[in-house]
């Protein structure tokens, strides 16, 4: 950061930091000081005045904000019970997660969502069951082939792409498994184009051939992992000619993956593209399997399980731990835990209620009244499926409170809007698991206008909570951002230094498996899992027909494409920084990437407008035709988190441009995340009337 006189003028990549090495992320440099000194920031908390979503505010002192929270939460909790208020938030990897769990809890609700259904959490949770601990631990630096799978690493993440090509230019073997030809397709060894949803029959086939060759690692598999035999005989039911079948991907790819990756030290880099479906927990079992049998756990140039320094507790850590635990029979009652109990409450991965379960509630009273919501950190009236159905779950709650930095289409239907620090005027400490380092985020800058920090107004939520009589205590023992930080980073590392230097390396051990386990009912690595047994769900990684396949011909009919969503943007992160010149100009117009051969059998042309629709829900999307040979034949591809500031409230184009409003919420739902599906559906693509465009040709 570069400061003259107490303003940030620059923001610059850092070389010497071991975990970016130099990379950097536009948005970073750009979006994020644009951010911090933005027109458009929300300056001041803010009543609504009129109706909901009228866009009429009065900005109000903090101490009236906060009192009013308070006052609106409580007289819900006396009509409705604790279980009646929920938060949302975008993950508990951030300290807003946790803040926004245990205001909750403080209130006796063991409610809150977040989007990790949506987006990593069929990987953690097959990375959970398994016992492997590797998410974020891909070695690509060390690694002899990158085996990268669903992931668009060039625009969704500089540093792991400058890894790649780092790699790359020192002989690394780079394999990628996706249906569009994205930049590491471009500079890859193979390249396989399989059909969206297919995946989990090409890791297995994968596994068939590493078996059937004596490929694998015999020494690790016997030692440290259960089920071999069952999933080698999975596996022999996918011989590389049925998995050629299933996906659209060639014999000879998938055999001579097969042996590159069983040479090794070998990295599985995952990404989006196979999480956030309703098989993605199996897709990702098979991969896992995959890293376990050829022995690339925690060894250079494979996956590496995640260390920390002695006594550093991430977020999570603290949702899980007994001194901030909400009592065994409330927990049992998160929205969603009974059916998804590896996902949602007390034995869940971050203890989170189920979304569609929770927009159910709110809008049936079942299982129970769901009348107030808190949010804080997510633009849920985007980013979740279904936005019809959200925003209507959101227009008919009692009270709803947003903490943003922007007004958003989910602020716009709130009661209370509060002003939120951006990372450059507040301190964060942040684990970064494939560098083995802790980073501090330091302010440097006092927070503009009257924003104030998650840590900060939560905690004085609770503070207000208990002058009320309710003991907050339990769950916000810190009184400083610097204490609840200190609290985190454990007794390893030294606090002055590490802010110092904005990172602290630790000691670590690489293969210690004796030492450190694998937390699974046998200590191994659950090739076959007694816990997704124990639930009644297939213990080995499964192959399910992907949507388009299984839906009947009238639907096929009606519905002859396949839709994939969620393609990154250099310019924007999600539904952020739309309101910037420079993003705009770059990134101008909700695309729909179409394939040259599709575009002449379906009618379209470069630039025409199109409505996208899929089975099951009335929405529609309206998008601006790309014809590229970057997505296959059949399949449309688009991003996501499109809206326009400009356009007139409270929806501001999220019901119009935004992809969710064409996709359902309800399911069919992964078995173990809940998770929907937000690509590989059925779809159809038709050309919309001019007085139906969404927005002017020139943005
Ligand atoms: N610039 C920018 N960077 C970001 C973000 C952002 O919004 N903007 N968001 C961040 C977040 S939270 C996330 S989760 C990540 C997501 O980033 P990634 O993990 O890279 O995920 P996506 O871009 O959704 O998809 C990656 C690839 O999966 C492919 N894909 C789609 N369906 C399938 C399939 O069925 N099989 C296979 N094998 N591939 C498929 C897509 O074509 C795409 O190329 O990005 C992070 N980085
Ligand atoms: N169809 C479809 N839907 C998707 C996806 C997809 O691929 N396809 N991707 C999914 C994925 S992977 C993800 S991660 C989600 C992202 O979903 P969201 O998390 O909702 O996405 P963002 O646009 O990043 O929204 C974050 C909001 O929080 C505010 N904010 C940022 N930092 C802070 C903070 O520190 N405190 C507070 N109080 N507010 C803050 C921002 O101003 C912004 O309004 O979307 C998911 N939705
Ligand atoms: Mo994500």
């Amino acid at each position: 950061m570069t400061l003259k006189e107490g303003r940030v003028t620059n923001v610059g990549p850092n070389p010497d930091h071991p975990g970016s090495k130099g990379a950097f992320c536009v948005k970073g440099i750009r979006a994020l000081p644009e951010l911090t000194y933005s027109e458009n920031r929300i300056k001041s908390p803010m009543r609504r005045v009129g109706e909901r979503g009228s866009g009429n505010w009065e900005e109000i002192p903090w101490d009236e904000a906060l009192d009013e929270i308070v006052d609106r939460l409580l007289e819900v909790r006396a009509k409705h019970g604790p279980e009646s208020l929920v938060g949302a938030v975008s993950s508990a990897f951030f300290s807003r997660g946790a803040m926004v769990s245990l205001l909750m809890r403080s209130l006796g609700s063991p409610n809150w969502m977040m989007n990790q259904d949506l987006c990593g959490g069929c990987r953690a949770l097959s990375d959970r069951i398994m016992g492997l601990g590797i998410v974020g631990g891909e070695d690509v630096d060390d690694t002899k082939c990158a085996l990268i799978v669903g992931r668009n690493p060039s625009a969704a993440d500089p540093v792991q792409w400058m890894a790649l090509k780092r790699a790359k230019a020192k002989g690394a073997k780079i394999i990628v498994i996706d249906p569009a030809r994205t930049p590491a397709a471009e500079i890859a060894d193979i390249w396989m184009r399989p059909r969206p949803g297919t995946d989990v029959a090409l890791g297995l086939a994968l596994i068939h051939v590493i078996i059937e060759e004596n490929l694998y690692d015999h020494d690790f598999v016997d030692a440290w992992t259960r089920g071999f035999d069952e999933l080698k005989a999975r596996a022999a039911e996918f011989p590389p000619a049925r998995a050629a079948e299933l996906t659209g991907v060639a014999v000879e790819d998938i055999i001579a993956t097969a042996r590159i990756y069983a040479d090794g030290p070998s990295s599985f880099v995952s990404g989006h593209g196979i999480d956030a479906f309703s098989n993605g927990v199996q897709t990702f079992r098979a991969f896992h399997c995959l890293v376990a049998i050829t022995g690339n756990v925690d060894r250079p140039g494979g996956n590496i399980r995640v260390k920390r320094p002695r006594g550093f507790r991430n977020y999570i850590d603290i949702l899980h731990d007994p001194n901030f635990a909400l009592p065994q029979e409330v927990a049992e009652r998160t929205l969603g835990a009974d059916q998804f109990p590896l996902w949602a409450g007390p034995k869940g991965w971050q203890t989170s209620a189920h979304n569609p379960t929770v927009l159910d509630a709110i809008l049936t009273g079942n299982p129970h009244p769901v009348r107030a919501m808190y949010v804080s950190g997510v633009n849920i009236a985007v980013t979740y499926p279904d936005t019809q159905k959200v925003m209507a779950a959101l227009k008919s709650l009692d009270f709803l409170s947003v903490a943003s930095h922007m007004m958003t289409p989910t602020s716009e239907l709130a009661d209370i809007v509060l002003p939120k620090t951006t990372g450059l005027e507040e301190e964060e400490v942040s684990l970064e698991p494939s560098a083995h380092i802790v980073c501090y985020t330091n302010p440097v800058i006092e927070p503009q206008n009257e924003a104030r920090s998650d840590f900060d107004f939560t905690t004085d939520l609770a503070r207000r909570l208990e002058s009320r009589g309710i003991n907050t205590r339990k769950y916000f023992p810190w009184e400083s951002k610097q204490e609840f930080n200190e609290y985190l980073l454990g007794d390893e590392i030294d606090w002055k230094a590490f802010k110092e230097n904005g990172w602290a390396p630790f000691e670590f051990k690489l293969g210690n498996f004796e030492e450190a386990g694998f937390k699974t009912p046998s200590g191994k690595i659950e090739l076959w899992s007694e816990t997704l047994n124990d639930l009644g769900i297939d213990p080995l990684p499964n192959y399910v027909p992907p949507r388009p396949e299984t839906a009947d011909a009238q639907t096929r009919e009606a519905y002859p494409l396949v839709l994939i969503t969620g393609a990154r943007e250099k310019t924007y992160h999600h539904s952020r920084y739309r309101d910037q010149a420079w993003a705009r100009k770059v990134s101008p117009f909700p695309l729909l990437q179409v394939h040259p051969d599709t575009a002449a059998t379906s009618g379209l042309s470069e630039g025409d407008w199109v409505a996208v629709e899929t089975p099951g829900i009335d929405g529609r999307c309206k998008l601006k035709v790309s014809v590229t040979e970057e997505t296959g034949p059949g399949t449309v591809r688009t991003g996501m988190g499109w809206w326009l500031p400009e356009a007139p409230g409270p929806e501001r184009g999220a019901l119009d441009i935004n992809i969710n409003v064409a996709l359902s919420y309800d399911g069919p739902w992964d078995p173990v995340t809940g998770s929907a599906d937000t690509r590989g559906l059925p779809c159809r693509v038709t050309l919309i009337p001019e007085a139906e465009f969404p927005m002017r040709e020139t943005a």
